[in-house]
């Protein structure tokens, strides 16, 4: 009897994760750009002034504690991704990295074979003090990012197929929330800038 339910209670436990699994609209979601997307990228570059692991950050979390994002409480992204069905907000890429290799050095990118296979659902590639520019910021530049991205690809691609790891990313969500650090260098590095020469600033 006792064998019996304990059965039924793993059955019951399986049900629920595959449905927490399925529940979500899309497969999975990437996210890039700068602070106003970052969920605790910048905890791994210690270096940066663009960090937020300090108070006033976190406050509204359980127990107060800064979380790497550059908020009191969640943040864009973590909205997006409950709304989309995601139990967890895609885990910053950087985590998984040290995570991976349990390194303090983030230059192990390859190194994320031994990731949690939480990054089958996204993970989020934004540090704050990023830009749409390469010369914007000094942390993680909009090229390394994408760099970033195609290592997790590589590395999915060894646990599905290439096939699979398309179809997926075909129906995955790609949010982008940068900007802001561009207008910041642009303006206030030029005498009388005008919104039209900014915009021209962006043109590659
Ligand atoms: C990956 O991490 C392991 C330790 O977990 C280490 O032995 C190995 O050299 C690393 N590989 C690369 C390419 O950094
Ligand atoms: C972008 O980042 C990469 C890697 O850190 C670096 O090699 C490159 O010089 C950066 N590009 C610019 C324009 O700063
Ligand atoms: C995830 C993990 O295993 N982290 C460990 C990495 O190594 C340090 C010590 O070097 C441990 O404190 C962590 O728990």
């Amino acid at each position: 009897m006792a064998v019996r339910r304990d059965a039924l209670v793993r059955l019951l436990l399986l049900t629920v994760a595959a449905r927490g699994a399925s529940g979500a609209k899309v497969p999975a979601m990437f996210v890039f750009g700068d602070s106003t997307a970052d969920v605790g990228n910048n905890d791994y570059l210690p270096g940066s002034s663009a960090r937020a692991n300090f108070p006033h950050n976190g406050v509204d979390f359980p127990g107060g504690k800064p979380t790497g994002r550059f908020s009191n409480g969640l943040i864009g992204v973590d909205f997006l991704a409950f709304s989309m069905g995601f139990k967890k907000s895609p885990p910053p890429y950087l985590s998984l990295v040290a995570n991976a290799a349990n390194s303090s050095s983030i230059e192990v990118t390859r190194n994320v074979t031994k990731a949690a296979a939480s990054y089958m659902t996204g993970a989020n590639f934004a540090p704050g003090g990023s830009g749409i520019l390469d010369s914007t910021g000094t942390t993680i530049n909009m090229t390394k990012q994408l760099e970033y991205f195609s290592d997790l690809k590589d590395q999915m691609k060894t646990r599905l197929n290439a096939n699979r790891v398309s179809a997926l990313m075909s129906k995955s969500i790609f949010l982008i929330s940068a900007g802001g650090n561009d207008a910041f260098d642009f303006f206030s590095q030029n005498k009388s800038p005008t919104t039209q020469e900014f915009s021209n600033s962006l043109k590659p």
